[in-house]
């Protein structure tokens, strides 16, 4: 008998909320499975080899991951609301914005893992190294944001997901960056897309 889709996530990954906020633009239904992969009781890596979330569980028990993957699936299994562009150039321009807001977040993740070390341990270095691309990540994206109202031009797509799922990130977890100062262009997006229901139920949360 096919079983309901799953996704195994956390719910502070930026990227496991990538996904909730696809399936839910696109009304897929799921079940979600919430799965700390550093918890000691953690049954991700049966899941996912990388011991990483977010995982998506097909009916039929096979697996999908990461993240750009699962999006790609789930936009290509619905026809609500097409999140990516069917044309190469346009699609790709979308899978770059995903890529470096994808970036920015996984740099954020990178230094909050980090700083939970044991201080004698931590490299101070590699910190700096990872917040030098936080800091260009969020002028590249206002760059490219400039005043258009969504990433890439008039309508909402799977970028504008992106971008706001990085940006909840940092501000859930790094509120002393203050980049709705330095980039209000960003500042004023991330409230639009604040708005949306899907970004609204899936707020970060310990
Ligand atoms: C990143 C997933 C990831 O870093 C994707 O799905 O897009 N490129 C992947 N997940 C983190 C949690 S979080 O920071 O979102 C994770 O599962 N880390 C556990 C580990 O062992 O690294």
């Amino acid at each position: 008998m096919n079983q309901k889709m799953k996704l195994i996530a956390s719910l502070t990954s930026p990227f496991a909320r990538k996904v909730r906020i696809v399936a839910a633009e696109k009304h897929i239904e799921y079940q979600l499975v919430v799965d700390v992969p550093w918890a000691a009781d953690t049954h991700v890596p049966e899941f996912n080899p990388l011991g990483k979330v977010p995982v998506w569980v097909l009916e039929d028990g096979k697996t999908l991951f990461d993240s750009r993957v699962i999006v790609e699936y789930l936009d290509s299994v619905s026809p609500v609301g097409h999140l990516l562009p069917r044309e190469p150039r346009p699609r790709i321009a979308v899978k770059r914005w995903e890529a470096l807001a994808d970036g920015v977040a996984d740099a954020a993740a990178l230094v909050f893992v980090e700083r939970k070390r044991p201080v004698e341990l931590q490299s101070q270095e590699w910190i700096d190294r990872h917040l030098g691309k936080i800091g260009a990540g969020l002028q590249a994206m206002s760059d490219d944001l400039g005043t258009q109202v969504w990433c890439t031009g008039e309508y909402f797509n799977l970028s504008d997901i992106a971008l706001g799922c990085s940006l909840g990130y940092l501000e859930f977890r790094f509120p002393e960056i203050d980049w709705r100062r330095s980039h209000p262009n960003l500042s004023e997006i991330y409230d639009r897309l604040m708005q949306r229901q899907a970004f609204k139920e899936t707020i970060p949360a310990v």
